[in-house]
């Protein structure tokens, strides 16, 4: 299909001042780290932004300290109120700030900016805002009539939503009353630091949020340290299982948000313009950089080749290319190494028989760049079809029955999302039931909400985020036995995990 010319329409980067080096954020100041420093590099063009400081088990230790003594001193001791008070100021300074945050994080992850503008930096402010309201009405999240704090909080978080996933860890643990010791992943260390400077605008008290950047080894000497009481990580299936052996036997409360492989069923009835769209958004999105991407397309047999024809024809018009453009659609893959495992995974799934098709997409000379593709002629037993590409990559399976549909979905060792696109109710109804993922949207996809749990069964993690489900995920109970479905929101290692293997009633959320 023959491009339309577009005027490129670039964000000026002007609107940034960036310093050329990043320290740690410890005891509300900027402090030089003992580590070396690292680069941080734009993905679409591979030119160094900024260093970073690397933090060294001592400097953790140093933000560990300064969080037990902010918490001792000054949050642990302050009304629900006045904590919502700071949590306010942050969402409004986040609001006043967004150009230049959605600015910084396009420039370094290499998202669209139409993204980090629209959902990214909307969604963090919306974050701090809603439970900004929280912490003043604790006694009303269903633990009890006054539910205590854990303590300090050890967090660590990934590349994919870089400010996102900081604002879904910090939000609900400073409005319970935590405070916070947290690491960005290391080649999206940049807009924490932009947040820092938020925090020093908002006078949060010195301690009660502290930033450490480097490497896993910086996470694992945070996650691994004594005197935290709550581990919360987002990441990969591999290091959660690591972090979930490190906590088991001690009294750290854990949760954890991990992969995905999420079935997106189309049915002959659905929509099919929107489900169309549906299907783009939900792998196409941050290119295919998201844990609950709509990886697996389940569509019915007698409209696959309908649903693959016009998904072609609607790839075809997808821009690839700088993401300060606010005519790009698929911005940059974060990094060379990510670039690489999409670029392997994929090979597999051609040596292995599936048949691959990629849009014709301009390339860029620099940076790392992966065009969509579409896999059709995937089985069960293929290697597409069961791990975690995260890039944008669509494995497509086909089902005859609502029976076979569910009974492929659920073939997965995860278990975070599901999409369904159907005319019908009742049938939206009846899978809902029996799919086994945290989260299931009907008739669209990719939706987040802070008022909206959000997290997995399996292999994709336990605990939730979002909601008041998110709160118990920082809040002892006290004085009362909370519901079970509550509860199941964060599990202690000593349970084995079963509260996270509840029944699927009590754990879904349908997106309307
Ligand atoms: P990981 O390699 O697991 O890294 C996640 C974070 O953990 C990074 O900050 C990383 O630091 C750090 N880390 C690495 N090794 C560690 C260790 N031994 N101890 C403690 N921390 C350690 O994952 P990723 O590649 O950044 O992210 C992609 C994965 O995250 C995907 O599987 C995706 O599905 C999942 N994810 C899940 C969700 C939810 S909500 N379920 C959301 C986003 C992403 P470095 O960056 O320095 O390596």
């Amino acid at each position: 299909m023959a491009f339309l010319e577009y005027a490129a329409a670039p964000e000026s980067a002007s609107i940034l001042n960036l310093k050329a080096q990043y320290g740690l954020f410890i005891d509300g100041e900027f402090v030089d780290g003992h580590g070396d420093v690292f680069d941080t590099i734009s993905p679409a063009t591979e030119e160094v932004i900024a260093s970073i400081a690397q933090a060294t088990a001592g400097d953790v230790d140093v933000a560990v300290a300064a969080a037990r003594r902010a918490y001792d001193r000054v949050w642990s001791r302050m009304s629900g109120s006045d904590r919502g008070k700071y949590l306010f100021r942050i969402a409004r300074l986040v609001q006043e700030r967004a150009r230049e945050l959605a600015v910084a994080e396009s420039l370094d992850n290499g998202k669209p900016i139409r993204e980090t503008r629209d959902v990214d930096v909307p969604l963090v402010a919306a974050w701090f805002f809603y439970y900004a309201g929280w912490a003043d009405k604790l006694e009303h999240a269903g633990l009890g009539p006054n539910p205590r704090a854990l303590g300090v909080a050890a967090q660590v978080i990934p590349w994919n939503f870089p400010l996102l996933m900081l604002a879904w860890k910090i939000a609900p643990a400073l409005a319970a009353g935590n405070t916070v010791v947290i690491k960005p992943a290391e080649t999206t260390s940049l807009t924490a630091m932009l947040f820092a400077e938020i925090l020093q605008q908002a006078d949060l008290p010195a301690g009660v949020v502290n930033i450490v950047t480097g490497p896993g080894a910086t996470g694992q000497a945070l996650v691994t340290h004594d005197d935290v009481n709550k581990v919360a990580f987002t990441g990969s299936t591999n290091v959660g299982r690591m972090i979930a052996r490190q906590v088991a036997g001690t009294q750290k409360r854990l949760t954890l948000e991990l992969g995905g492989k999420a079935a997106n069923i189309v049915f002959d009835d659905a929509p099919m313009d929107q489900a169309i769209e549906g299907i783009v958004n939900g792998i196409f999105f941050n290119q295919g950089h998201v844990c609950c991407a709509g990886s697996r397309l389940l569509v019915q047999e007698n409209v696959h080749d309908e649903v693959i024809d016009r998904l072609k024809a609607r790839l075809s018009t997808l821009r690839m290319g700088d993401p300060l453009d606010k005519n790009t659609d698929i911005g940059a893959i974060n990094s060379a190494a990510q670039l690489e495992r999409i670029r392997t995974l994929s090979d597999t799934g051609e040596s292995e028989g599936a048949e691959r098709w990629t849009a014709d997409c301009r390339i860029p000379e620099k940076g790392f760049w992966f065009a969509p593709t579409i896999f059709t002629k995937v089985s069960a037993a293929h290697a597409i079809a069961r791990e975690e590409i995260f890039g944008p990559v669509l494995s497509v399976l086909t089902f005859r029955t609502p029976a076979e549909a569910i009974a492929k979905a659920n073939n997965t060792p995860y278990g975070l999302s599901a999409g369904i696109w159907t005319e019908k109710g009742s049938r939206m109804l009846a899978l809902v039931d029996q799919l086994r993922a945290g989260v299931v949207w009907a008739n669209t996809f990719n939706r987040f909400d802070p008022a909206s749990p959000f997290g997995g069964y399996k292999e994709s993690g336990y605990g939730r985020e979002g909601g008041r489900h998110g709160l118990a995920a920082y809040l002892e109970a006290s004085g009362w036995d909370a519901p079970a479905s509550l509860s199941a929101a964060s599990t202690t290692p000593s349970d084995g995990g079963r509260a996270a293997r509840k029944p699927a009633k009590t754990r879904k959320a349908v997106a309307k």
